[in-house]
Parts: C-alpha cells; structure tokens; sequence
C-alpha cells in the first residue's frame, strides 16, 4: 500500500488544524490554508500528500546532509532499540554507541578539541554552551565575567538562552527577551548593510564592533563571543574574508571565549567538516546538531576545547547540567551510521572539492536575472538577493512579499527554496550530484522568471 492510501488527506489537515500547534507558524493562516503534508522521501526528494514530487534544496532544515532514504541509518536504529533502547549517561553510567560516537567527534574535529557534552537539538546545545561558559568563569574566580556577545539577525535556538543569544528582533519581542547579560553587534552582511564600502573593509569595521563592545561593558564582565561561521537562517550571510581573522585576533587578545555555532556550517556544508575549519578558527567551544545525524533522530552536542575540559574536569566537581535524553544510545547509534557513510563515501571531499564549486559555478548563473542583485554561496549553502533595481541595491517595499512569492513559485516548479525577507536561499542533501544541481538551477530560474511576471499583480500596500 502507497503511504497516500493510508489516510485521508482532509480528515489529516482538519485534525492538523484542531490540535497541532506549528513551529514559527501563523496558525490562523495555516488553518484557513491547510498545511502542506510530508509523506515519503528519497535521496534528494521529498513528496507531498498530493504526489507532488520536490527537489529538497532546503535540506529539511539545513540537517539531511547525506539525504533521505539511507536503510543504514534505520538498521542501525533498529539493532540498537533491540538492544538497549535507552540508558542514561548520568549516575556514572553510559552506553557503547555513545562513547563511539564520542571517540568520532573527537577524531573528526579539529585537534584542540576532543570532548563533547551531549544534548538532544541545537537549542539545548547553546542553553549547554551558557552554562559552561558561566562555570568555566567561576571556576577561574571571575563570577562577574558572565556577558556573552552576539550578533543582530543571528540563529541560536529557541529556548529562552538560545533565542537571546541569537539576534532576531521579531522573537525577542515575543516574551521579553534577550535575557540579561547577552547583547548584540552588527551582523557581517556587506550586501545588505556594506553601503558603499570594500567587502574586505567592511569586515574588519564590523569585526571591531567585538572590541569596541568589550571595552564599553569593561573586559572584567565579557565572557565569550558567539556566532555562526555563516549564518543560516539570517539569510546565509556570509561574512567578508577579513571578519574571522579579525574576530580570533580580538578574541585571543582578550582572552574572551570563542564559541563557534556549526548547528548548520559542521558535517560538511561548506565542504570542510566543520565551519571553523573553512575559516580556520580556534574554537573554545562548537555547538553541534542537525548533520551530525542528518536529521535521523534528534541528538546535538557541545563539542569543548582542551583549555576548557582542562578547567572543567579538574576543578569543577560535578558540573550540574544535563538532560535525559544526553548521548541517548539509539540516536548515537543514528549519528555513528551517518558519519560512517560521510566518511566512507567522502561526501565532504566531494562538497569540498566537486560538487560544491560547481553548485557555486551554477548558482552564480542567477546573478544574470533581473530580478537578482547578488548571488552568494560556499560549499552547499547559496542566496539570492532578489531587488527591484540592481544597480542601486534597491529593494521592493515591504520586505518579505516578493521572497514569498518566490518561494510559492518555487514550489510550483518542484523545488524546496526557503524565503528569508526577500533573500532566497538554498542548502540542498550534501549528495546532489551535477545532475541534481542542474534541475536545481533549471528550477530556480523558472522560478524567478515566474516571481517577476507577477510582481505587478501583488499589492504592496496590503
Ligand atoms: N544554531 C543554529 C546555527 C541553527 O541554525 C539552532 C542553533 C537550533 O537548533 P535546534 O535543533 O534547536 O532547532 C539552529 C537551528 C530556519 C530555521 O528558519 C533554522 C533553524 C531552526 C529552525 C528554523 O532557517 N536552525
């Protein structure tokens, strides 16, 4: 039997809209509308209740790295729920397949780091980070240092620390956020907020806020800096070549924590394992999430620096955090089949080294339409800066209306593209090959052509 005939798709959207609450959903609108629903996927695809077939160029959300469909995964899920379908890490206890997939984080990254603390979702990671930040500072006998900065318009999570630590206004207006101790600086986004300066310029000035911020809240009280190599659900600002240098030199003259969030950039998206070694950053600490099990199951982790453990495990005592579900031996048993396949297919080399210049090469094709005034992408992560006139970076009014138009055409011609304000992005399974991005490219093309007929029938003052 076809997953179609098993329900019926009314009786499933009228009982979506009575008792299901979405996630950073309008649910009046999505109620009135009906929820699109998911029911199969392979590879590179996903199809809807309707058959609709989709080229997922969105990843899920930024997490399948080596694609849908992969019977590994699920037979190791499988065995390991036989076996031991849970056991807590807590109470000097632990399981085997969390201790591997300790052992292969500490292998995969880079060689200052060899611990992880484990979590169930990014979110939970970053509240982690928090945490050990504020321990580590008191341990040392400087309590006071307990203020994290940030970025404007940045990701973190949406747990009351993860969301103060990113930088959306819109969420932080929800529920009286940030909380205290976390503020913010400008984001490193040339093409939105460069004005007229040189990328490389404009990095180093935005990069120097950092200092600029520390002398102004008084280096006793700064404890660590945080941001995504690139940022991801900001709209894939990536950040001129000058910001990451800048911001290490400041980092390190400081003494203040590094906190490096590669819940997107780790597991091969920018065809590096992680985003620190794109830019080649000393992290004190990495968050991690999403491709470390492609999505499978829901684990993350706090990847820690030697010079943080050396802190932690010998002065610390017990160190009073930690969660249910940490290092939950099922979802490691996921997140070891998935690393395995990365590692032995050598996905990331081929991100690295293949197809990811040629997804660029392509990708930078769509610079050529009218509707687009910049085209951006490393490895597989692009965007699409869709504006009314090219040449004065001008954007149609009321941001937003034109992105979502878009992304509806997009989805018309089979392609998952997400909609950030009016910049399009993508960050497709890591095992698109050419001829996946091809489509891709074929795809969006009609798609912007599709959003640009019908820009004059939408009502901009609605
Ligand atoms: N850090 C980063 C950099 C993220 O992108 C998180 C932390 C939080 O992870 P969890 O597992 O708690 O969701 C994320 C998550 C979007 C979107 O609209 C992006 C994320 C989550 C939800 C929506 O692009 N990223």
């Amino acid at each position: 039997m076809s997953s179609e005939q098993r329900f019926n798709l009314d009786d499933l959207k009228r009982a979506d809209a009575e008792h299901h609450l979405h996630p950073f959903t309008d649910s009046k609108e999505i109620n009135a509308q009906g929820t699109r629903v998911i029911v199969k996927a392979d590879g590179v695809y996903i199809w809807d209740a309707e058959g609709h077939k989709l080229l997922d160029g969105m990843a899920g959300l930024w997490c399948v790295n080596i694609g849908y469909g992969r019977k590994e995964l699920a037979e190791a899920a499988y065995r390991q729920m036989q076996e031991l379908p849970y056991y807590n890490s807590f109470f000097q206890c632990t399981t085997p397949p969390t201790i591997a997939l300790a052992e292969v984080l500490a292998e995969l990254a880079p060689a200052h780091i060899n611990h992880v603390f484990f979590t169930g979702s990014g979110s939970e990671s970053n509240d982690t980070v928090v945490r050990m930040v504020r321990r580590y500072w008191d341990l040392l006998g400087e309590s006071q240092k307990t203020v994290i900065i940030s970025r404007n318009n940045a990701y973190h999570g949406s747990t009351m620390a993860a969301a103060s630590l990113g930088g959306m206004k819109f969420m932080h207006e929800q529920g009286g956020l940030p909380l205290p101790g976390i503020v913010h600086i400008d984001q490193p986004y040339w093409y939105g907020e460069g004005g007229d300066s040189e990328p490389a310029d404009f990095g180093l000035r935005i990069a120097q806020q950092l200092e600029q911020k520390i002398l102004e809240l008084g280096l006793d009280r700064v404890a660590a800096f945080i941001g995504e190599p690139v940022q991801g659900a900001g709209g894939v600002i990536i950040p001129p070549e000058t910001y990451w240098p800048e911001i290490q030199r400041i980092c390190d003259k400081y003494g203040i924590l590094l906190i490096v969030d590669e819940v997107i950039c780790g597991f091969g998206r920018m065809g590096k394992w992680f985003g620190s070694d794109y830019y080649g950053i000393r992290a004190d600490f990495m968050p991690i999430a999403k491709g470390l099990s492609s999505g499978y199951l829901p684990i993350g982790g706090v990847m820690v620096s030697d010079r943080i453990t050396e802190v932690l495990i010998d002065k610390c005592g017990e160190f009073a955090h930690g969660y249910t579900y940490s290092g939950h031996p099922v979802a490691a048993a996921v997140a070891l089949a998935n690393l395995r396949i990365l590692r032995e297919e050598k996905i990331v080399e081929t991100v690295g080294g293949e197809t990811g210049p040629y997804l660029q090469k392509r990708w930078a094709e769509l610079a050529d339409h009218p509707l687009v005034g910049e085209a951006r992408g490393v490895g597989f992560l692009g965007a699409l800066e869709l504006v009314k006139d090219k040449s004065k970076r001008e954007r149609y009014p009321k941001v937003g209306k034109v992105g979502s138009l878009c992304r509806d055409m997009s989805i018309e011609n089979g392609l998952v593209m997400r909609a950030v304000g009016d910049t399009m992005i993508i960050s497709p399974p890591l095992v698109a090959t050419s001829t996946h991005i091809d489509e891709l490219i074929e795809r969006a093309k009609k798609s912007l052509d599709a959003a640009l007929e019908r820009i004059p029938t939408l009502d901009f003052n609605e």
